[in-house]
């Protein structure tokens, strides 16, 4: 039979599955809401008024070698490193904090508008999410925005951006409460590829309205490891992406 859908075809966006090449302890009790790989350690942001923090963790035994306690009003988000700082976000508050990257001491915070979702760099620029389907560009130093992105797929804003990692010249976003990453060109805003995590976490590691969604990437540029792990799971894994045929 053939199709009378009436739209001309879509553009064929290239999707993926994963390999786990390894899997890692997480703290079970970790709110994920960023992540990144440096020099050996992993930073995580955690997120909750009340528990919310940033910490060094150990990669292979998710060990946390050095933690700061936010204050309790605010609700940790994305985190990046900028040369020898730390910058963290906040959900609703509008304040994002900067601490020195060593000790995880707070150096000074500075304001934005909207909410705060996550923070990415590539190398010259902060990007960041706030939930949209709109990257912000900022500079680094200033920490004021320079610019904005409207990410689509096929022609259509993709909302909910969460997450981010710079990854070989590409944005990828984990999309809130999905299993899915969008891998993102950094000029245009069109997603170049879907990466499909449905069955990561297995149902055995969840525990039911506790284990919460799919949010962290963090890359290894040195050693091309990917790792994604999420809110509360007990597990972060290295996967591997395996186009789908
Ligand atoms: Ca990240």
């Amino acid at each position: 039979m053939l199709c009378a859908c009436g739209t001309s075809p879509q553009a064929s966006v290239p999707e993926y599955t994963y390999q786990v090449v390894h899997t890692y302890p997480h703290d079970r009790l970790a709110f994920t809401e960023g992540l990144f790989y440096q020099d050996g350690v992993l930073y995580e942001s955690t997120g909750i008024e009340e528990q919310s923090s940033v910490r060094k963790v150990r990669l292979e035994t998710g060990e946390v070698l050095q933690k700061h306690d936010l204050p309790g009003a605010f609700f940790g988000e994305g985190i990046i490193r900028w040369k020898d700082r730390l910058i963290q976000l906040t959900y609703k508050t509008q304040i994002g904090f900067v601490y020195d990257l060593a000790g995880l001491q707070e150096l000074r915070r500075f304001q934005y508008p909207g909410e705060g979702w996550a923070l990415t760099t590539d190398g010259s620029r902060i990007i960041m999410s706030d939930g949209t389907s709109q990257l912000r560009f900022w500079d680094p130093e200033t920490l004021q925005e320079t610019g904005r992105l409207t990410v689509t797929d096929d022609g259509r804003p993709v909302p909910n951006l969460n997450e981010l990692e710079w990854v070989k010249g590409e944005i990828y976003a984990n999309i809130w409460q999905t299993d899915r990453i969008a891998r993102i060109d950094p000029k245009s805003g069109k997603v170049v590829g879907w990466i499909d995590l449905t069955g990561l976490l297995s149902d055995s590691d969840r525990i039911p309205r506790f284990t919460d969604v799919l949010n962290g990437i963090a890359y290894d540029a040195a050693g091309d490891r990917l790792f994604v792990t999420g809110k509360r799971w007990p597990k972060l894994f290295e996967i591997r992406l395996v186009k789908k045929s």
